[in-house]
Order: C-alpha cells, then sequence, then structure tokens
C-alpha cells in the first residue's frame, strides 16, 4: 500500500490531549492515525528564515514541520488566505479585502512548502492537500516535476461564482486547483458551485462520474461530508460525566435548562445573531427567565486579524447588554467562556445541555453539530436547533432546522427545543446517529483516498493517450 502525505497549513499540536481547537485538525489527526503516514505543514512557529523540515515520529505518524519569516505569516496566512479568502468564501465579501503584495507571499509560500515537500516526496506517495490555505499546491508540485497522485479537500464553502469573481485572481486560483486529480467538497452545493464556475466560463466541460476536463486536465470533482465517530464520542461523553467541571456546571444549573453552544471565535459562526435570538426568547417568553441559561464556548482564534478583533468586542458587548437587561441576583442568562477545553470533556458538557445551539451563518460542514447528537444520552438526549447554512444540515434529518437571519424563527426554535416531548426527543436522536455512523471519518477519508488512487491511474491512462493522439495525428 502507498503511503499518504497529508498536507495542510497547519500541524496540529502533537501532544496528545492538549486541545485543538478547529475541525480540520481533528479530522485529519483522526484519520492519519489509522494508516499512518506523515502530516506536513506549518509548525505554528515565526522563523528568522526558512529552513528544512523539522521531522518528528510519534507511534505511526511522522509529523515533518516548518516555520514560516515573519513576513510570510503576515502576507500568506494572515493576509490572503485569512483577511481574503475565508471572509468570501463564507459569503462576507464586505469584509474581505485584496492586496497584490499579500496574494504574491500566498504563492511564494505555496512554492515553497511544495519545494520543501518535494524532498521527502517518495515515487508510490499519495499526496492529500488540506484547505483553502493552499490551493494552488498541487501546481506548485507539478511545476517541480512531482508526478504522483495529488487530491485536495476544501473544509469550508465553495461560493457560487458570482462570489468566487470577486476575489480578484479567480481564474489562477481555479485554473491551479485543476491540477489536482481529485478536488472533493462537503456538500454538492459546493460542488456545484466549482463546476458552474467552469463550465460558465466555458473553461471546461463535466463528464459522467464527476469527471471535469479543463485547462487540459482530467480531475474530479464530488462532495465528501466530513463525519466524526460517534460512537467514540457517546463513550467519551458518559466517562467523563463525573469529571470536576462537568459537575460543577449540573450543580451551578440547580435544575435549570441549558442551550450549549461551542465555536472557535470566528464572525462566520453568527454568534452575535445567536444572542440576540436568545434574547428575543426572553423576550417572547418571560416564563424561561431563571428557568434557562446560554453557555456559550468560544476561543478566540486568527486575534491579530482586525476582523476577529471586532467580533469579539461586539460579542462582549452584546454579553454585557444582554445579562444586564435580564439577569437576577442568582440568574446569569448568557455565560460566555473565551477558553478551550479537553475535547473528550467538552462531549460530557454537551451531554449536560438540553439544546445545541449551532447557528452559523456560513460553514463547510460545522462538526460540533455532529458531536453534539453523538454526545447525548440515548435515553433522555437533547435537541440540536442548527442553522441550514451549515454543510451539516443535510445530514442531519431530525435537527430543528433554522434561518441564522431569522432571529424570531430560531426564538421560536429554542422554546420548541425545551419544551420538547421525550419521546418526540428520541426518534429526533435515532434518526441522526443513523447517518452519522454510516458516514463516519473513515468512510470520509476512505472514499476520498479510493478515488484518488483510481482516478490518478484512470487520468494518467486518458492524458498518456491524448498525447499519443496528438503525436500520430
Ligand atoms: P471549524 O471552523 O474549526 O472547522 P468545526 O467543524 O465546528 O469548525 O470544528 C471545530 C472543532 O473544534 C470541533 O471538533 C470542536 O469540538 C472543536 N472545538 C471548538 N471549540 C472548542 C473549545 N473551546 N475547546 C476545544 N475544542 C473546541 C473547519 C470548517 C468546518 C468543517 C471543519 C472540518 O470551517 O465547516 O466542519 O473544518 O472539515
Amino acid at each position: 500500500m502507498s503511503r499518504l502525505i497529508v498536507v495542510s497549513n497547519r500541524v496540529a499540536p502533537t501532544q496528545e490531549g492538549r486541545p485543538a481547537a478547529g475541525g480540520l485538525a481533528i479530522g485529519v489527526l483522526d484519520a492519519l492515525k489509522e494508516t499512518g503516514g506523515v502530516w506536513f505543514g506549518w509548525s505554528g512557529e515565526i522563523a528568522a528564515e526558512p529552513s528544512p523540515p523539522v521531522i518528528e515520529k510519534q507511534g505511526n505518524v511522522t509529523y515533518a514541520t516548518v516555520g514560516l519569516t515573519k513576513r510570510d505569516y503576515d502576507q500568506y496566512y494572515r493576509g490572503f488566505s485569512n483577511a481574503t479568502l475565508w471572509p468570501t468564501f463564507h459569503y462576507r465579501n464586505d469584509l474581505s479585502r485584496y492586496d497584490r503584495q499579500e496574494y504574491a507571499g500566498y504563492l511564494r509560500v505555496n512554492a515553497s512548502l511544495a519545494q520543501q515537500l518535494k524532498e521527502l516526496v517518495r515515487p508510490d506517495d499519495i499526496i492529500w492537500v488540506h484547505d483553502y490555505h493552499l490551493l494552488p499546491f498541487a501546481r506548485c508540485l507539478r511545476d517541480l516535476g512531482v508526478k504522483n497522485p495529488i487530491g485536495f479537500f476544501l473544509h469550508i464553502p465553495f461560493p457560487v461564482p458570482e462570489v468566487m469573481r470577486t476575489v480578484p485572481p479567480h481564474e489562477e486560483l481555479v485554473k491551479s486547483m485543476c491540477s489536482y486529480d481529485v478536488v472533493g467538497f462537503q456538500t454538492d452545493a459546493d460542488r456545484q458551485s466549482f463546476v458552474d464556475y467552469i463550465e460558465r466560463g466555458n473553461h471546461g466541460t463535466l463528464s459522467d462520474e464527476n469527471m471535469v476536463h479543463a485547462y487540459g486536465r482530467f480531475l474530479k470533482v464530488a462532495a465528501y461530508p466530513i463525519g466524526i465517530y460517534p460512537d467514540a464520542i457517546a463513550k467519551a461523553a458518559e466517562q467523563y460525566g463525573d469529571r470536576k467541571a462537568v459537575r460543577s456546571l449540573r450543580d451551578a444549573m440547580r435544575g435549570r435548562k441549558l442551550i450549549m453552544s461551542v465555536d472557535r471565535l470566528d464572525y462566520s459562526k453568527g454568534l452575535v445573531e445567536r444572542f440576540q435570538a436568545f434574547e428575543r426568547l426572553l423576550l417572547n417568553a418571560p416564563g424561561w427567565h431563571g428557568r434557562v441559561s446560554l453557555v456559550q464556548i468560544a476561543p478566540p482564534t486568527r486575534s491579530d486579524v482586525q476582523t476577529y478583533q471586532r467580533i469579539r468586542q461586539n460579542l462582549e458587548g452584546e454579553a454585557g447588554r444582554i445579562n444586564g437587561r435580564f439577569a437576577q441576583l442568582d440568574w446569569t442568562p448568557i455565560q460566555y467562556l473565551n477558553r478551550k477545553y479537553e475535547r473528550n470533556l467538552l462531549m460530557a458538557l454537551f451531554r449536560q445541555s438540553q439544546v445545541g445551539y449551532v447557528t452559523p451563518l456560513r460553514d463547510g460542514m460545522n462538526l460540533v453539530a455532529k458531536e453534539y447528537v453523538a454526545s447525548q444520552d440515548p435515553a433522555d438526549p437533547g435537541v440540536l436547533v442548527l442553522s441550514q447554512f451549515a454543510g451539516a444540515a443535510e445530514q442531519l434529518p431530525g435537527a430543528l432546522v433554522v434561518n441564522p437571519f431569522d432571529l424570531s424563527q430560531m426564538a421560536e426554535a429554542l422554546e420548541r427545543a425545551l419544551s420538547m416531548p421525550l419521546a418526540e426527543r428520541q426518534a429526533r436522536h435515532a434518526d441522526m446517529m443513523a447517518p452519522l455512523r454510516e458516514n463516519n471519518l473513515s468512510v470520509w477519508r476512505d472514499t476520498f483516498l479510493a478515488d484518488l488512487r483510481h482516478v490518478a491511474t484512470a487520468s494518467s491512462v486518458t492524458e498518456k493517450a491524448v498525447k499519443r493522439a496528438d503525436v500520430t495525428a
């Protein structure tokens, strides 16, 4: 079996048990631990100058990490990746800015990471690249003569062509994505947006079995919704139930109902709207005063990007205002915690709550929604209130699906969730556990990798045939 090389912007902390708040890190590490292989990417450190990768082996996973210079970090990571691509791909082009120097830095870092990886690549390796930081990575490897199968998975949404075109170098980016052998998206809607861009711009055509022929290349373009390991999560949620933090939460609730939200602190997660919809519930239904609290756990991320500082201030302002308006001496409506938790503990906290409140304005998938469901006690499960704009909404039929821009609808859904009878809660929970088991994290990884192996062989045969035909014509 060929060796797997995973490439992502950031290689997750390698110490076991250390919280890694980020869906990509969690999905990739769990997937890689089972098959073994190499994980290549940025160490998270700022280096004075570029240096060769640091190699560290833990179990069957080899970590190969490199530092970034301050200039690389500013232009590639903080700049083009997180101030241009992230907001635009989440339909927030109002928050997006474009700077040519930053884009040049983005291309430069992709090329330099590709150069460093090339030294580690063996002829029969397969390479799996992750996320928006590395859209042109395969093209950089191909320019260096790397012929191995290379796949790409986008963890965030891919916007419709009209929005994609607001990124000035949009065509160069899409063209370079066509250097991959497989391009995977979270949902069919994302896949369709990519295909629409190619077809409407007359850049290529789609044939049967999701094969795209564009810019002289054949690639597979398909949806591979990322999953979790629901039974492992259920077990952890139960086992961690008597940890001190969980007991303290239970005691503090003193019979009150608990609505729970967990996100990275990001404007795409819809936190302000979520607080305001909770406020609307308290306004519309005073009977819930003193009887329900919202716990929002949101560790800050990318705090040196300006838009992230703003969302943090906004949210603190909203939490303070709403608490000021409704709090009683023995009741705080919103508890807002800016910190990370150990993952298993988080699952146990989910299990204490009656409602999982997951309402991003836009999200590739949203693993928290899936983790919330898996953490519940099947005999007495909580209810998931979920945004229609999370990729997960396609896969969680038992959720109360809401439009996060409609505060009244969200408030009504919260009330319905808080009062839902046991039999309905159990039925909804069972409806969601079945697809979570069927499409778990191994299925995501194995389907993607099987397609990559298959397509890479098939398209190299097709490309050779096309070249032979050109020569004999
Ligand atoms: P994220 O935007 O990071 O992921 P999400 O999918 O919800 O969003 O994953 C967050 C992960 O971090 C979850 O596993 C969660 O348990 C964990 N986490 C969050 N807050 C935490 C905290 N305070 N302490 C500890 N752990 C915490 C990106 C995309 C998503 C996509 C994933 C995976 O934006 O749409 O689902 O990648 O592909």
